[in-house]
Formats: structure tokens, C-alpha cells, sequence
């Protein structure tokens, strides 16, 4: 992987691009539509000798984990090649590409999610129990996280084996999950209220979040529209995209603590397990004397007194409002600094905040 050696190409001045106009639900219609083919790729058409039993078992793992999330991962890497492909290029073949590279994204995303729920001790995940607590699954979860991401490799290959950047991509999909699993290991651990601190929490959701959210489905968009720029991704779209994934991750935070479990399709346990979160970070900032005395007396413990002790400091110093003002302050800011990424990145960075801004502001992550 070290010797690949990345293609910088010059951006194009020629073509014209999708208008943000022409991003829309039907994106994900789309995008849905080739999930059939994922499934019966990975299950039905491996053909593997007495194993029917197993397989037709997968194909419901993936149809139970994969398409029930946001998808903002999937859906970002095939806005990503639309915007910068050539227009005469966009062929629904190409596009159906597209649609299944956003789709190895979703499978790795989706063992990404099943192993987070196991090592945050998670009970609930999109309205029902998380995988590894559901009838028949337990410790089965490790390994249909392991044959999710085994799987979206062989579709890599499958889909991909003969694209100029194959090896590209497969090197930078290891990389990021690589950093993604630092992360998670550093965002598992407790963390002490002393060694809270904001450049902590900084650095593990650009980790843990940051390199697998935005950055992953940009860098993948760009290779298979072969308009990968790394100077641009790395210099130019990457602080952005960072940003955004650590944007993504203090809502999370946000709503792990304040959002019902009816809202959210998840029950929080970021309190009790001691995470180093913004809210914690933020608390600990404002908080007077007798505040972090409070804090440290309560935080990482799991009786629903203690948790709600901490949650009400929280709405004492409100740290929602804060939430909303950066919020709200955040957006705009992002908005300015899209504008100097150069043509036609800057496209796909403006189109993005679009994205975020409409499905993210105000939701739950
Ligand atoms: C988010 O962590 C990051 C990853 C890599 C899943 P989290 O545990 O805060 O996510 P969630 O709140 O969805 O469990
Ligand atoms: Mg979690
Ligand atoms: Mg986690
Ligand atoms: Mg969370």
C-alpha cells in the first residue's frame, strides 16, 4: 500500500456541474435500488458449497444492519462521482458503479455500528434491540461484522477489480478504517473527569468519526471519478470535511443525552461509560467549584440518579443553547470557507454542507 502512488489531476474547466437543485430524495431511491444486488452478491450468488444455511443467515444480517441507518456515508460518495464526473461519462452504468462503491461504504458502516454497540454496551439502535441483543445473534455479531467488512472488500474487487485506482481505493478504505479503530479504541476507554479536555474530545472524533464520515465517501468519489486530487483533499477539503465529521459527532453527543429514546432509536450511554464527550468537555469548562465536584462525583457511574444528576448539570449551564448557537454559527462559517476550495471541489464541499445542513440541522444523529 505505501508505494501506491496517488494521480493528481488538474480539474476541469469545461464541464458543467449538477446544481445543488439537483440533489433530492430520489437520491436515495436510487441508492436503494442496487441494495438488492449487494445482498444477493454476498449471499445467494457466493455459491459456496453446504453453506445455504449460513448465507441465506448473512443475507438477513445485511438486510437487518445495512439499509436502516442514514446512509449519509453511501449517499455522500456517489454525490461525490456525480459532481465530479464528466458529464458525458454520467451513463447508468457508471452511475449503478457509483451507487455500489456508496455501498461498500454502508457495509463497512454497518460493522463499524455493530461492533460500537458491543463495546458501548449499547441496548437500542434504530427503534429496535442493537444486533448482538437480538434472538440468536449474541457473540454471532463479531463475526457478521467481520464478513460485512470482508464483503464489501470482495465487492471492491468484484465492481472495482479493473478500475485504474483499485488499488487506490482499497489502501485508503484500510487507512481510514485503521484510524477508525484507533479511535474507537481511545473513545472505549473511561476517561477520568481530570483527564477531560476539548483538544482530547477534538482528536478522538476526528478518529473515531471524523476519517470514516465525509472524508472516506469524498476521497472514494474522487477515485472512481479519477479526479482524485490529494493535494486538494488533504489541504483544501479535508479541514472542511473534518470539521463536519466533528460537527456530526458533538450532535451525536448531544443527542445520546438529551434526545428520548422514541425520538432517537437509541438509549444513551455515553454518562455511564465515562466518554470523553462535548458536553462533558463543555461542562467542565463552565462549571463552577461545587459544579465539577458534582461531576466527578457522578460521572461514569450507572444508577439512573447519578445519570440524571449529570444530565441536569448539563441543562444548568446550558449547554444545549451553546449547542444551538454553535450550531447556527457553524454553518455559515462553512459556507465562507467552501468558497475558496478551488473548481470543482468547491462544488462538492458547497453540495455537501447543502446535505448536511438540510438532514442534519435540527435532527437526530
Ligand atoms: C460514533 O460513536 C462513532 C462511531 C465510529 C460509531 P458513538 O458510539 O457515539 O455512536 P452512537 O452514538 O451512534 O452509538
Ligand atoms: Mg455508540
Ligand atoms: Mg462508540
Ligand atoms: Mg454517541
Amino acid at each position: 500500500c505505501e508505494k501506491v502512488r496517488f494521480r493528481s489531476s488538474l480539474p476541469r474547466s469545461n464541464a458543467t456541474y449538477p446544481t445543488l437543485a439537483s440533489f433530492s430524495e430520489a437520491d436515495t431511491e436510487e441508492f436503494m435500488s442496487h441494495f438488492p444486488t449487494i445482498v444477493s452478491d454476498l449471499s445467494t450468488s457466493m455459491n459456496l458449497e453446504n453453506m445455504k444455511q449460513a448465507t441465506d443467515r448473512f443475507a438477513l444480517c445485511m438486510r437487518n444492519n445495512v439499509p436502516n441507518g442514514k446512509k449519509v456515508r453511501g449517499l455522500t460518495t456517489v454525490i461525490t462521482y456525480k459532481l465530479l464526473e464528466k458529464p458525458e461519462n454520467l451513463t447508468p452504468d457508471n452511475i449503478r458503479l457509483a451507487n455500489i462503491l456508496g455501498w461498500f461504504i454502508e457495509l463497512i458502516e454497518a460493522a463499524v455500528v455493530i461492533f460500537d454497540d458491543l463495546m458501548d454496551n449499547s441496548s437500542t439502535r434504530r427503534g429496535g434491540l442493537c444486533w448482538h441483543r437480538q434472538k440468536d445473534v449474541g457473540v454471532l455479531a463479531i463475526a457478521d461484522g467481520l464478513n460485512l467488512n470482508s464483503g464489501a472488500y470482495l465487492l471492491l474487487e468484484k465492481y472495482f477489480g479493473n478500475h485504474p485506482h483499485f488499488a487506490d481505493m482499497s489502501c485508503f478504505s484500510q487507512r481510514v478504517m485503521y484510524n477508525t479503530a484507533i479511535g474507537q479504541v481511545i473513545d472505549s476507554m473511561r476517561h477520568a473527569p481530570e483527564t477531560i479536555s476539548l483538544d482530547k474530545f477534538k482528536a478522538i472524533a476526528k478518529y473515531k468519526t471524523g476519517y470514516y464520515t465525509f472524508y472516506f465517501s469524498v476521497g472514494l468519489g474522487m477515485y472512481l471519478s479519477r479526479q482524485f486530487n490529494k493535494d486538494v483533499l488533504e489541504n483544501q477539503i479535508a479541514p472542511l470535511l473534518f470539521d463536519m465529521g466533528e460537527y456530526f459527532q458533538i450532535k451525536n453527543d448531544i443527542n445520546d443525552c438529551f434526545v428520548k429514546e422514541d425520538v432517537a432509536g437509541k438509549t444513551g450511554t455515553d454518562i455511564e461509560e465515562s466518554k470523553c464527550t462535548w458536553l462533558a468537555v463543555k461542562a467542565l469548562e463552565k462549571g463552577n467549584e461545587a459544579q465539577k465536584a458534582l461531576f466527578r462525583e457522578n460521572y461514569g457511574k450507572s444508577d439512573a440518579k447519578s445519570v440524571e444528576s449529570i444530565r441536569n448539570l448539563y441543562r444548568e449551564l446550558k449547554l444545549q443553547e451553546e449547542f444551538d448557537e454553535y450550531e447556527a454559527d457553524f454553518f455559515k462559517s462553512l459556507r465562507k470557507r467552501s468558497l475558496s476550495i478551488e473548481s470543482p471541489y468547491s462544488n462538492v464541499a458547497m453540495v455537501l454542507i447543502e446535505k448536511l445542513q438540510h438532514q442534519v440541522y435540527k435532527t437526530v444523529v
